[in-house]
């Protein structure tokens, strides 16, 4: 029955009351009431809403938290894409980014925003008409992790502005945790014997990607707003400095020492300043974000690959010390690489203890002549990993020892070769246990096995349920409810998937096995001539080399993974396992198919459709979508904000540049259709 309108009236009175309390005191942190008219208005409203439930908003100052722990967090695109920063790490690099742009703009003077460049992890909310509907993570800019539940544990983020701003709205900014609350989150674990996070920044991404947002309403986040993305039925102030004055109004907390500026020696003057002060902040910052003030600027500045041209992270020092390497360690990467890394007398760089720092390879230690036993000089810069940038050959005492990159893996004693060109070595088994999580999530991947994403694969190799990719067939549900957080579905879910991917045609085990040079078009192109995996295995360099477009480096990696004896054996597992070692009859690609044979790459992003959307369109159409330009690849469709490595490879092999335009009129469709 209906409810009572003064009752009606009392509740909405409640959240509008309650919402400006929030403000007040996690906003602006000037309460106006006390803590217990505070706590009165809440309560009545909870009573309230428990008599009448039907009476409950998604954006109700209780809804803070209420969702049960989540399996895992959906994928969900950005309406606009989260743009990077580059950076500057001294003056003359903050000065010639400022030139640039004034080259760009003709030599047009413009003022200047200077922000904290806040260390924590970015994130975009989105407000529909005012609510707060989605809040994901940043992800790879263009898609990330829908975390809505955890953000809205986060008390400075409004759950509805405070007037009204656009009927949809993307809302960026940087969520963080105070060094204090750091402090107090990893004393606690200490004492419950669990691993302490290394940084703020690292324990405020781990809170944010809390499975259980009851556990992220305890961690005590923040967030200082930054930006805006997306923005349709509303409009926002015409410069940076307006907007995040805008931004307060409408309820959100942005940092109150930005600075606007007008010329390039008070940005660095802020710099200077803040360079002296950021360690007396109670957060961390790992530099100053200085950007074109005025917005109709960026669009005539526009971005290279992710990053914007109208803004530049100009990054604290990095802060060096000295100290003995001891010895050189290798760790293979999830490639197979083989880093060498420098095992150091441990040193206090810039408050922080320093025992390992990067060699980055073979190259790099043998033109700077670093030698084991030699003193060097360590450099930490933010949160990059130590590097050891060079010896003190004057300290030597003729007893150093010169470094030799080893001929057998460390991990599992397979060959090691270093490809014609490369500046690393690798090692050539498959199922090297150094390599292996990221040659499961690989693996998974590209046989299409639903659900098995990166944090499952880690909770089976970390569980030791998986030893080589073949183990999965061997899963049973037992196994996997072992696992903390697996739920029975789940489980029967992942199976499943398991089972399904055996049907996939070799190609798709071609790509997924993680052959070196082997992509999904070199995979198809060899399945498709040699049809089954026994032939495959006996075939020789010069067979491969027969295959158009196959060069000489690919048919001698493609040979030397199937010699090697332990990718035997996990090929004659997977067989057994009963995995498709064929493949399929082509499938017949009706007639007259527009796009049969032809390569798709795209880069940046369509106006009419997504990544995804595009990709199955050209594959409906009988052509192949691939994620990286190479030789083969016959078109590279070019969206706004493309990709520079992308355009720059095909300028290399002379690729086909198409328009959205000229992408939509091949594949029969027009603009906006
Ligand atoms: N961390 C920050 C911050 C900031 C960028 C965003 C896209 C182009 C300019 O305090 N104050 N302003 C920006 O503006 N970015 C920041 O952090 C970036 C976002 C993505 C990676 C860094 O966290």
């Amino acid at each position: 029955m209906p409810v009572d309108p003064k009752i009606l009236e009392r509740v909405e009175w409640l959240r509008k009351e309650i919402h400006y309390h929030n403000y007040r005191y996690y906003v602006l942190d000037s309460p106006v009431i006390s803590d217990a008219e505070y706590d009165a208005l809440m309560r009545e409203l909870r009573d309230l809403e428990a008599r009448y439930p039907e009476l409950i908003t998604p954006d109700s100052p209780t809804q803070r938290v209420g969702a049960p722990p989540a399996e895992g967090f959906a994928e969900v695109e950005h309406r606009q894409p989260m743009l990077s920063l580059a950076n500057a790490f001294n003056e003359e690099e903050f000065l010639a980014w400022y030139q640039r742009v004034r080259r760009l703009l003709e030599g047009e003077t413009f003022a200047m925003t200077c922000e904290l460049k806040v260390d924590g992890l970015a994130v975009s909310l989105t407000y529909e008409n005012g609510v707060l509907t989605r809040g994901a993570t940043r992800g790879d800019g263009y898609r990330g992790e829908d975390v809505t539940n955890n953000l809205k544990t986060v008390k400075s983020i409004p759950l509805r502005l405070l007037k009204p701003a656009a009927a949809f709205m993307e809302v960026r900014g940087e969520v963080y945790m105070s060094k204090d609350a750091f402090d107090r989150l990893n004393q606690e674990r200490a004492r419950e014997g669990q691993p302490l996070f290394a940084n703020p920044r690292n324990a405020a991404a781990g809170s944010v990607r809390q499975l259980d947002s009851s556990i992220t309403a305890r961690r005590r986040l923040d967030i200082w707003v930054y930006g805006i993305g997306a923005i349709e039925g509303g409009e926002h102030p015409p410069t940076q400095w307006e907007t995040l004055q805008w931004l307060r109004e409408l309820g959100f907390r942005t940092n109150p020492n930005t600075r606007r500026v007008a010329t390039p020696q008070e940005a660095i003057d802020y710099y200077r300043e803040w360079r002296e002060k950021h360690h007396d902040l109670p957060y961390e910052t790992d530099g100053v974000v200085v950007k074109v003030d005025p917005f109709a600027l960026w669009s005539r500045l526009g971005v290279v690959g992710r990053e914007p041209r109208w803004a530049v992270a100009y990054k604290w020092p990095a802060t060096q010390a000295t100290t003995r390497l001891l010895s050189i360690g290798i760790n293979v990467g999830r490639t197979g690489r083989l880093n060498p890394y420098a095992v150091l007398e441990p040193v206090q760089v810039g408050g922080v203890t320093v025992s390992k720092a990067t060699l980055h390879n073979e190259d790099y230690i043998k033109s700077r002549d670093i030698r084991i036993g030699d003193w060097v000089i360590v450099e930490r810069a933010g949160e990059v990993i130590p590097q050891v940038v060079a010896p003190i050959p004057a300290r030597r005492t003729g007893q150093e020892q010169e470094f030799r990159m080893p001929t057998t893996c460390p991990v599992c004693g397979a060959r090691v070769v270093r490809p014609e060109g490369e500046a690393f070595a690798f090692c050539t088994n498959a199922s090297c246990p150094a390599q292996f999580l990221e040659r499961l999530i690989h693996f998974a991947k590209a046989m299409e096995i639903d659900g098995l994403g990166e944090q499952w694969c880690r909770a089976f190799v970390e569980a030791g349920l998986v030893r080589d990719v073949a183990d999965l067939y061997r899963l049973t549900k037992e196994d996997l409810l072992k696992l903390e957080r697996m739920g029975d579905k789940l489980a029967g879910n992942i199976l499943g998937s398991i089972q399904k991917s055996k049907t996939r045609p070799l190609s798709h085990l071609l790509v997924a096995l993680g052959i070196y040079h082997v992509g999904t078009v070199t995979a198809q192109q060899i399945a498709a001539k040699f049809r089954s995996m026994e032939r495959l295995l006996s075939a020789s360099v010069e067979d491969l080399l027969a295959i158009q477009g196959i060069g000489p480096e690919t048919a001698e990696s493609v040979v030397a993974f199937f010699q090697e004896a332990q990718n035997q054996r996990l090929i004659a597992k997977l067989r057994e396992a009963g995995v498709r070692m064929e493949e399929g009859e082509p499938v017949p690609t009706p007639a007259g198919l527009p796009l049969v044979g032809k390569v798709f790459c795209f880069t940046g992003t369509l106006a009419s459709m997504t990544r995804s959307q595009a990709e199955a369109r050209v594959k409906a159409l009988g052509g192949i979508p691939t994620d990286t330009v190479t030789r083969k690849t016959t078109y590279l469709v070019v969206g706004t904000d493309p990709g520079e490595t992308k355009l720059t490879q095909a300028r290399k092999f002379g690729t086909a540049l198409l328009t959205e335009e000229e992408f939509l009129a091949l594949i029969g469709e027009k603009k906006g259709g």
